[in-house]
């Protein structure tokens, strides 16, 4: 017995070596137990396949796609920094803020003075607005409480929304994100709190998929960061790396040296740093947000990276400093324009590359036998223009809604 059956849809499947899109037209896709049991050319569906189905669904020419996935965001946080954004405008740098006490740290002191159901209400609509044009998993960041009471309690507010809206959200423990005004001068020994307190409690508690660091003169050194690394590896925890955004600072090949799931940003990254992604098999996590958001002149090395076989996602980096969207279709649209992704790389970078970048390759992001049946049905005629309107789309009928 099939629970679903879809007929009458055009798949876009993303499945690698499938050509652009893994397109197939004229196609149908059976569902049991939430998973994908067959998929193909609807002429190919096997005998009696629609007695052997509970529900019989007419997808009426639409297209269906994998649920898309936001790898890489900081969606929980307090307040907003629309302050900044004028400064900036009024031709502060970004680096200049943050050396002067606003920055991640002025989020830093509003996340603290949250309440966890404070927090939960200000994030809600974030993720509601990526629900809303199919977004079916999220990565979410901590690294605004920067103490293990806030730490976890960001952590916590992303395990309840989860909860509350059935989104698959995978916690990333960012714990040197910042150092916190307490400890100014001294990072070696926040260093010390995380490795030694923070993270092994946030582990603890099981509040922690993986481990996540920025490396940045603005931040903390490749040396720092391989310790919170190490601690990592000690507790199981996969890493990735907010890498070379600002500046080169060796964080490909710091990642890569980790094996990690991910780079992400890497606007600065190397040649060498390319090479050693491809050759640790690591995701290049692209923000086009964070590239438009911050006026960077300098683009990633994508020619390169796709040269060397890197896959590379696209993600949303939705946070109030550096790209306050909360729109994965923009990205896709932005993914192309500023960094030159077909509109096929740029939906791989949303489905299958992100998949990979959180470590669900098997379960998610492409429309494959065993995998989740995770799916979006879209009004659409080709799945390009998913990337050409930017925004304002939403799926007809999505598995997660
Ligand atoms: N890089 C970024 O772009 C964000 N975090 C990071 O490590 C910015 C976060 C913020 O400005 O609040
Ligand atoms: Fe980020």
């Amino acid at each position: 017995m099939w629970d679903t059956l879809w007929t009458n849809v055009h798949l876009a499947t993303f499945q690698e070596g499938k050509g652009p899109y893994g397109i197939i037209r004229d196609g149908a896709l059976a569902v049991r137990k939430r998973k994908i049991v067959w998929r193909g050319r609807a002429r190919d569906l096997p005998q009696g396949a629609e007695q052997k189905t509970r529900d019989i669904r007419d997808g009426k020419g639409g297209w269906v796609l994998p649920g898309f996935i936001d790898c890489h965001t900081h969606l929980i946080f307090a307040g907003d920094r629309a302050d900044e954004f004028e400064w900036r405008l009024e031709g502060k740098s970004y680096k200049e803020i943050a050396t002067q006490g606003g920055g991640i740290i002025s989020t830093v002191l509003k996340t603290r003075l949250a309440s966890e159901a404070e927090l939960l209400e200000a994030s809600m609509p974030r993720l509601k607005a990526f629900m809303r044009e199919g977004v079916s998993t999220i990565e979410i960041k901590s690294g605004y409480g920067l103490d293990t009471e806030c730490e976890l309690k960001m952590l916590r507010v992303a395990r309840a929304l989860a909860q509350q809206t059935g989104v698959r959200v995978v916690t990333t423990f960012l714990g040197a994100h910042a150092v916190p005004s307490e400890y100014a001068g001294r990072s070696s020994e926040y260093i010390d709190l995380v490795c030694g307190e923070i993270l092994p409690a946030a582990a603890e508690q099981g509040l922690v998929d993986a481990v996540d660091g920025f490396c940045e003169t603005l931040a903390f050194s490749p040396p720092e960061i391989a310790r919170v690394f190490d601690r990592a590896k000690e507790l199981g925890l996969p890493v990735k790396l907010h890498a070379d955004q600002l500046s080169d600072g060796g964080g490909g090949a710091l990642a890569a040296r980790y094996g990690a799931l991910s780079a992400d940003h890497l606007e600065y990254l190397s040649a060498e740093g390319v090479s050693a992604l491809a050759g640790a098999g690591s995701v290049a996590v692209l923000l086009p947000g964070a590239f438009y958001f911050l006026k960077e002149k300098r683009v990633p090395p994508i020619a390169a990276l796709r040269r060397a076989g890197v896959p590379m996602a696209v993600a949303s980096d939705c946070n109030p400093g550096s790209s306050p969207f909360t729109s994965l279709l923009l990205m896709l649209n932005m993914a192309c324009t500023f960094f030159g992704l077909t509109p096929d790389e740029a939906l791989a970078g949303v489905t299958r590359h992100a998949a990979r970048a959180l470590g669900l390759a098997k379960q998610k992001g492409t429309l494959e036998i065993g995998k989740d049946a995770d799916l979006n049905l879209w009004r659409i005629d080709h799945p390009r223009q998913l990337c050409y309107w930017g925004m304002g789309l939403t799926p007809e009928w999505a598995s997660a809604m």
